[in-house]
């Protein structure tokens, strides 16, 4: 990783089905992420928050969807930060709801291209937001921004082209306990490796975990992670829109993020769906920054590196 750390809030709440997203960069930026960050000996710049691309008017068949010109114009200004971002340190996007990823990691992949390097995403979140634009029921389109980035059906006239679709082999999510039949079908013959609660509460967090980053590794890859609060327990996370019972534990949560930093691959993170309306007293936010200190290098004993 670079000693540099660039900050750039998302405040995207349209995709969600409910307000609040918005404030999400103010509550991180309150939580003390600058500092958290600071202290590890990071040099800090914090981009402030993105303005979304110009509008334009697009309307889907499925009547059901909402916001898609929103979408598309946050998926242009995301896309084009992130490129930007990736090639000067590592982009930590503060957000925001999960349609943001849409953009983020359009323009992560395509600065991965760029340097040929091989890209993977490690997705950690309750939900896979694998649905099209056909398939989605809610029209919520957070549930949409990773089959969007890995070139599923059904986007190309609506959304902005894909310079560098992520392969979806080299997506690994973690965390699924809601997944709808649509996506769950979708994601089997795209070939997504997938893990379930099931899988958590069978296996272990670790071997998982450590499964994926040996093949980053071995692919000499770049990672991007994709942080959602609903991967985590509610009863631990309060402050989302989407609680969904039987999240990951404090203790699996840290594992994961000190886990990552040790692979040395991550060179981005999403921070999304914190929904600082809902939260409570701030513990959310406070518990994401943790989440995200553990990942940039925040260790209780020193450890040898490369320990995943
Ligand atoms: N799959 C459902 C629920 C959902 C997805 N992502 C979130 N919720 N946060 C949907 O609305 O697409
Ligand atoms: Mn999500
Ligand atoms: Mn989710």
């Amino acid at each position: 990783m670079t000693d540099k750390c660039i900050l750039i809030g998302a405040p995207v709440q349209d995709g969600a089905g409910r307000l609040g997203c918005e404030m999400g960069p103010s509550a991180y930026r309150a939580a003390g992420l600058r500092e958290a960050l600071t202290d590890l000996g990071f040099v800090v710049e914090d981009r402030g928050n993105v303005a979304p691309g110009p509008a334009c008017d697009i309307v889907h068949p499925n009547v059901a969807v909402h916001h898609l010109p929103e979408f598309h114009a946050w998926t242009r200004s995301l896309a084009e930060a992130a490129f930007q971002a990736s090639g000067e340190g590592v982009p930590i996007f503060l957000g925001g709801d999960h349609s943001l990823s849409a953009g983020t990691i359009a323009g992560l992949s395509r600065r991965a291209k760029a340097e040929s390097r091989e890209f993977f995403v490690l997705w950690l979140d309750a939900h896979p937001d694998f649905h099209t634009l056909e398939t989605t029921t809610s029209g919520n389109l957070h549930g949409t921004p990773m089959a969007y980035v890995t070139g599923q059906h059904g986007f190309g006239s609506f959304m902005p082209p894909l310079e560098a679709p992520v392969k979806p082999e080299n997506v690994c999510m973690i965390g699924l306990r809601s997944v709808d039949p649509a996506e769950r079908n979708a994601l089997r013959e795209a070939g997504v490796l997938v893990h379930d609660m099931r899988a958590v509460d069978e296996q272990g967090i670790a071997p998982l975990i450590r499964r994926f980053l040996e093949r980053v590794d071995a692919a000499d890859g770049v990672l991007h992670v994709s942080l959602d609060v609903d991967f985590l327990e509610p009863a631990i996370a309060p402050g989302v829109g989407t609680t969904v019972p039987g999240g990951a534990t404090f203790r699996e949560a840290h594992l994961v993020m000190e886990m990552l930093h040790d692979c040395g691959a991550v060179r981005s993170l999403d921070l999304v769906e914190l929904n600082p309306f809902l939260d409570e007293r701030g513990r959310t936010a406070l518990l994401m920054v943790d989440l995200a200190a553990s990942l940039m290098g925040r260790r209780i004993l020193d450890r040898p590196t490369r320990s995943f």
